[in-house]
């Protein structure tokens, strides 16, 4: 498409915005400040760099093995260098515990240290990213079915060693990039079956995070993740989402919302009004979960069109950390990105593009069918135009014109690992 084109069109989309009392500029402009933390580990599904050797365990699985995955630390950062040329923004790179620089050592996860990140922190600083961090729990001997909720002292104290330290390098990350690191904690424990001291285990995870949690920062914030059920532990999960809302209110923790960690009926954008009122802040992991957690690529679809109108409707944008995840290995990888991202962005200028003050209005008045009809029509309102303008005036691709240049990425660089 021409750039006149592109130009006429939004001219065109911004005054049919103002009709119904929008400010397109506007839209552009707070959209060009949502940074969207993007995973380091759809690069690589999910491996990481540890020597340790992957015992499995922690009910999380990507499948696929399209070619052309990141081995090493170089590879994922040569592709998120390329993601960053298709999407317009600043963003952030959420890392696990499992990408540190371990340079063949054998580092375990009690031993792990800021230095272990030096290298991300310079390279992050470089491309103008900001870090945010994740403690693993999965894919290790000690894994098992319990971490931090484990009866057994040796084991649980491991795990609780190693999370303090994932808050420690937070914190350096936090103060090497003059912005707070996100850490999310999430634990897979559970139980396949029956259980019947359910209590017990909520017992011991909440004085597992009291311990984690001892240590103040001012450098990093927090955030813990619940979730429905995993692979192999379908009956009991020790943080479900009312252990995490609780310790979370109580304690005043963020919550992190997956799209993927609910009964697929349950919205999740009406979730975030009242854990505004309760918890702090509020992290998302956008994911798309085909009948169960599946962790398909981030879409544009009405459940995260919902979200982010959610989120700007309630004015919390300053409030909200927007992290992607989601791992896909049966597709190229960039590309996963890349329209994970870009969805995530369009939905937040829908968002930002709604009519809401005529909505607010009807609704006040209880002019239902008004603010209905009003809700479909904006539907249709030209919003892409607005979009297009986006990636054109940020100098990235328009359009789908992006497809082309993955290809040209896996031809020259993706393709040629084997
Ligand atoms: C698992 C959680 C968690 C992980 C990442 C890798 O169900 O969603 O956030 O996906 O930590
Ligand atoms: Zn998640």
């Amino acid at each position: 498409m021409k750039y006149e084109l592109i130009q006429k069109s939004y001219e065109i989309a911004k005054e049919r915005y103002a009709g119904v009392g929008v400010d397109a500029d506007k839209a552009l402009d707070e959209l060009q400040q949502i940074s969207i933390s993007i995973h380091c580990w759809q690069a690589d599904d999910v491996t990481g760099f540890e020597n340790l050797g992957n015992l499995g365990g922690g009910g999380i699985q990507a499948t696929g093995n399209y070619p052309g995955k990141a081995r090493n630390i170089d590879e994922i950062r040569q592709d998120v260098e390329k993601v960053l040329t298709l999407v317009a923004g600043s963003h952030r790179l959420n890392l696990h515990a499992i990408y540190g620089d371990f340079q063949g050592k054998i580092v375990d996860r009690n031993q792990i240290e800021p230095a272990h990140f030096a290298g991300w922190m310079q390279w992050a600083k470089e491309k103008g990213l900001k870090l945010d961090f994740n403690s693993t729990s999965f894919g290790h001997p000690k894994s098992g079915d319990l971490t931090l909720a484990n009866p057994d002292k040796s084991i649980r104290d491991f795990w609780i060693e190693h999370t303090q330290r994932c808050r420690s390098i937070s914190e350096e990350m936090g103060k090497f990039q003059n912005d707070p690191c996100i850490m999310n904690l999430w634990i897979h424990d559970g139980s396949k079956d029956f259980t019947v001291n359910r209590l017990k285990y909520r017992q011991i995870l909440e004085q597992s995070l009291d311990a984690v949690f001892a240590q103040k920062y001012l450098n990093m914030k927090d955030c813990i993740e619940a979730k429905l059920f995993g692979i192999g532990l379908e009956s009991y999960t020790v943080g479900s989402y009312d252990f995490y809302l609780g310790y979370g209110a109580k304690k005043q923790k963020i919550v992190t919302l997956d799209t993927g960690h609910f009964h697929l009926t349950e919205s999740i954008a009406d979730k975030i009004s009242s854990l505004l009122l309760f918890t702090p802040e509020i992290m998302l992991h956008v994911s798309r979960p085909i009948r169960w957690d599946s962790d398909h690529v981030t879409i544009l679809n009405d459940d995260v069109t919902e979200l982010a109108k959610e989120i700007v409707r309630a004015e919390a944008l300053d409030r909200v950390h927007i992290g992607l995840d989601y791992f896909d290995a049966s597709i190229n990888r960039i590309g996963a990105y890349v329209v994970g991202i870009r969805a995530t962005q369009k939905a937040f200028l829908q968002g930002l593009l709604e009519p809401i003050t005529k909505l607010r209005e009807y609704e006040e008045n209880g002019q239902y069918f008004e603010r209905l009809a009003l809700l479909e029509e904006a539907k249709g309102l030209p919003w892409n135009a607005v979009w297009d303008y986006f990636c054109l005036k940020n100098g990235i691709a328009v359009g789908e014109k992006y497809i082309a240049e993955i290809q040209q990425y896996e031809k020259d660089v993706t393709g040629k690992r084997v």
